[in-house]
């Protein structure tokens, strides 16, 4: 009796390990240890709708050629865009009026959207030029992520903020971004990243949903601290300022396109010990989110388990030293 017992005991744990180690082995050969940064051809140029010609995009890896760069991810935006972009050039333009020397773009990217958000940006390019507005337009959908990602390579500034289009942060907080920025980024390569945060509002948004949603939340609030990132409260807001040097590092080691894109950005972050900063802005729910609460939480969920565990087997390797391409 005893005998069979620890002999059940023993079968059981060896078939736990065997189901372990086929696991990790399998997900070695199906991982690719790199992210792919290649982009098409006709991603690596922007449309002039004044002189109608194509021209090629500078690169990340060139010296930065002015302050700051505002990367606007958008799909299926032509609604939503308008307002968005309308408030950030206003307090550009305000800015650069009181300072002539400051200099800024606004790259909006359109992740293969099927509506006509390239071409309510490109009004912006012709109206404001290009020096001011750029548009890059994917071949296909890559994911709010993997969209970041090209307009960071195509970007000039010195900072880069990426920004939703929806709007719902408020854009003159940039400059509260900016002052944080200026706090934490003593180091000598300049690498900071400072994020907006939504963590200030939790309650009163709790008023709001249902119970439901607010447990949503908050499990995945701790499956992210517990996992990935414990520095940030608020891991998911559209509104983040990076200087040049980190942008490029971090952005050329992110393995995810999607939703955790984010929390992938910071985990990495934290792994090479660049200083994060957390700053409350301003926000507004904006209608017409996307986002399907159950189904995305659980991807988002599987998503921040994957990560950790794809980073800790090495499955994922991370090039400290981003080659110039
Ligand atoms: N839903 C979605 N948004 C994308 C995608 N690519 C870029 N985005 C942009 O990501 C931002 C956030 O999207 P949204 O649906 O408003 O998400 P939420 O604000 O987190 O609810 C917006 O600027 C979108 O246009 C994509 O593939 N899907
Ligand atoms: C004006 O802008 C430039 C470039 O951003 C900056 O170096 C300079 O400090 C600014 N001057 C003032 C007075 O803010």
């Amino acid at each position: 009796m005893e005998l069979s017992l620890s002999f059940l005991l023993t079968t059981f744990i060896c078939l736990l390990l065997f189901i372990l180690i086929v696991t990790i082995a399998l997900m070695y050969i199906v991982t690719e240890p790199y992210p792919n940064l290649g982009r098409y051809e006709s991603e690596k140029y922007y449309f002039n709708p004044s002189k109608k010609e194509k021209m090629k995009f500078p690169s990340i890896h060139d010296p930065q050629s002015m302050d700051l760069s505002i990367i606007v991810p958008a799909y299926n935006e032509e609604e939503r865009l308008p307002k968005m972009i309308t408030e950030a050039l206003e307090h550009l333009e305000e800015r650069q009026k009181s300072n002539r020397s400051f200099q800024y773009e606004i790259i909006v990217v359109d992740d293969g959207s099927k509506d006509k958000t390239t071409q309510t940006a490109l009004k912006y390019s012709e109206k404001y030029g290009t020096d001011k507005v750029r548009v890059l337009t994917l071949e296909k959908n890559r994911g709010k992520g993997g969209a970041v990602r090209l307009g960071v390579f195509v970007a000039r500034g010195k900072l880069l903020l990426f920004a939703d289009a929806d709007g719902a942060s408020q854009f003159s907080d940039i400059e509260k971004l900016e002052a944080e920025m200026g706090k934490i980024n003593k180091s000598p390569d300049g690498m900071a990243v400072v994020c907006g945060s939504r963590a200030h509002l939790e309650h009163d948004s709790i008023a709001k949903r249902s119970l439901f949603r607010t447990f949503l939340m908050y499990g995945f609030h701790f499956l992210v601290w517990f996992l990935c990132v414990k520095e940030i409260k608020d891991t998911q807001c559209g509104f983040k300022l990076l200087t040049r040097e980190a942008a490029v590092l971090l952005f050329s080691n992110m393995h995810v396109e999607r939703w955790a894109f984010d929390v992938d950005m910071l985990y990495l972050a934290q792994y090479f010990d660049i200083p994060i900063g957390e700053v409350a802005i301003n926000w507004q729910e904006i209608e017409g989110s996307k986002m399907i609460p159950v189904w995305s939480w659980l991807q988002m969920g599987k998503d921040l388990v994957l990560i950790r565990l794809r980073y800790m087997l090495k499955a994922w390797k991370i090039n400290p030293k981003p080659k110039s391409s």
